[in-house]
């Protein structure tokens, strides 16, 4: 099973919405076939696995090995559960149940049914970890949240009025490009958009721009006729690009994301944004960046978000630090 993780990697960034699976073939202890989904809409791991199988190896003296329980649905491939059984493997281990409602169970089922032998729960949590976003998705029905910030050495943010001020290197830049082009949809506070006018791109590396998002309950934000970006609000308005939310929370918002099919999204300020998210325990992970200068002081500066967490891992990036946290 450790071996179908280390494959189910090898998706990373490729699978869209859907889940990294790996999938094992053994025969009398040895590896006999492997496979993993490379891409959204293509194989399932199964597939590639079973596809693998040197002609002359019998299917009832082997174990498949599986990251996630094989799909009970036609997606966009036909069930990976009867490919199994009518391939007659005599024995199935399975890391983990798929959460996706279309699976849950059912996959196992139509195995059992068969008369294969199946186990579940092998490397139980570390194939849920590795499909963090799917889990959120499929569990709460919600678009998964990284909430990102820089800070500077004496715990500034920014100033409150006018020009946002450089507080990253060009290392830690193209890191958060980076980010912005793995995410479907970035967000920011309404005060964040007019203070410092972001571009929200990823104009240093390559990969596509996310969706824009501004989070402004009263509407008074300025959205240029033409700009392409979606607006939360409480209140109802004429144009066309605001979600009137008639329960204005972090959840709610997340809800609508992934209503919309956006399955992840970067919120990246301001302060009080960060806090309310954090508070309503929306976040699911976190990127601080802290520079090693301090911003000298003045009346319109803002702290950064009190976020307390223990980052579980750190790196360097050029001469910021950064801290990542996941849930
Ligand atoms: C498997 N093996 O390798 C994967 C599974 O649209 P489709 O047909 O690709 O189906 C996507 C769903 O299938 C996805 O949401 C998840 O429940 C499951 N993914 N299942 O047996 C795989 N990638
Ligand atoms: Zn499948």
């Amino acid at each position: 099973m450790q071996r179908a993780l280390e494959i189910a990697r090898k998706g990373d960034g490729l699978t869209g919405n859907n889940p990294l699976v790996g999938c094992v073939i053994v025969h009398e202890g040895a590896i006999v076939a492997e496979g993993y989904h490379h891409e959204y809409g293509g194989p399932h791991a199964e597939v590639e696995a079973v596809r693998r199988l040197p002609h002359h190896l019998d299917a009832r003296q082997t174990t498949v090995y599986v990251t996630l329980e094989p799909c009970a649905h036609f997606g966009k491939t036909p069930p990976c559960a009867e490919l199994l059984r009518d391939r007659g493997f005599k024995k199935v281990v399975v890391a983990t149940l798929d959460p996706n409602p279309l699976v849950a169970g059912k996959g196992v089922k139509i195995l059992q049914e068969a008369g294969i032998h199946v186990e579940v729960g092998i490397l139980q949590a570390e194939a849920q970890r590795l499909n963090r976003r799917f889990w959120v998705n499929q569990t709460e029905k919600r678009a998964y949240l990284i909430a990102k910030w820089a800070e500077s050495a004496n715990g500034w943010m920014g100033v409150n009025q006018g020009k946002s001020v450089p507080i990253s290197g060009s290392e830690a830049k193209s890191f958060v490009h980076q980010l912005r082009a793995k995410n479907p949809a970035i967000m920011v506070g309404v005060q964040t958009w007019e203070n410092d006018r972001p571009q929200l791109n990823t104009r240093l590396v390559e990969g596509p721009s996310p969706a824009i998002w501004v989070i402004d309950p009263e509407f008074r934000g300025h959205y240029p006729e033409g700009k392409d970006l979606q607006i939360f609000t409480k209140k109802s308005t004429s144009d066309p690009r605001a979600i009137v939310l008639e329960e204005f929370s972090p959840r709610a918002m997340l809800e609508e994301l992934w209503k919309q099919k956006i399955t992840s999204v970067l919120l990246e300020g301001g302060k009080r944004t960060l806090e309310q998210f954090w508070d309503a325990g929306m976040v699911d992970e976190i990127a601080q960046i802290i520079s090693p200068l301090p911003l000298l002081a003045g009346k319109d500066h803002v702290a950064a978000p009190s976020i307390e967490f223990t980052p579980n891992e750190e790196q360097r990036l050029g001469a910021d630090v950064l801290k990542c946290w996941k849930r």
